[in-house]
């Protein structure tokens, strides 16, 4: 049996032309890390179709670890997000036109769910390789923490043994760095 990973990206959004998550999602396709045969895709930047989307490609490809990226606009360094809130909370429209204020994702669900990436030793790692990244309690409340989110919450629901996560990258890092930290995020035990 084909062991796999899914690392998802996601397609442009508001005033930014190009999304770096969506590439370097695409250049992982077909590569192995950790054993792992990985899938590379991308997300509409959409509330409403996102999360099915993504929960249909983990029920296909059953894959033992899922990274899902994002592009946080104002950040300098990689971001490996560690907690997901089930909230929908931004004035800003999604690429559908919708925008979600004050919105729970799942009225059953907890209020926050955990990554069960191992965070701190992603991070470890990548700062001993010179990457610069940073760890973070805040995905937004956007696009980026639904779909970690639903990820988590199905982790929960379905009871899935695998390390999932989020991780925010910056507007104007290399593609090459960004592709050796998601080597590192889906090979660290
Ligand atoms: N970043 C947005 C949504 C899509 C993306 O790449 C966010 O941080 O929510």
């Amino acid at each position: 049996m084909i062991r796999r990973a899914l690392v998802t990206g996601f397609e442009p959004f508001g005033e930014n032309a190009a999304n770096p998550s969506a590439e370097l999602a695409l250049s992982l396709d077909g590569e192995t890390a950790g054993g792992l045969h990985i899938a590379g895709r991308v997300l509409p930047v959409e509330y409403g179709t996102s999360g099915d989307l993504l929960l249909g490609w983990i029920r296909d490809l059953r894959p033992e670890r899922v990274i899902c990226c994002g592009l946080a606009s104002a950040s300098r360094a990689i971001r490996v997000e560690s907690i997901a809130f089930n909230l929908d909370d931004s004035p800003f429209p999604d690429n559908a036109g919708v925008v979600r204020e004050n919105a729970r994702i799942c009225a059953t669900a907890p209020d926050s769910l955990p990554a069960t990436l191992p965070v701190e030793r992603v991070i470890t790692e990548c700062s001993e390789r010179g990457i610069p990244v940073d760890s973070s309690i805040d995905a937004g409340r956007y696009v980026c923490n639904h779909v970690f989110f639903r990820l988590m919450n199905e982790v929960l629901e379905a009871r899935l043994p695998i390390a999932a996560g989020f991780i925010h990258l910056p507007p104007d890092l290399p593609l090459a760095v960004m592709r050796e930290a998601l080597h590192i995020a889906l090979s660290t035990e």
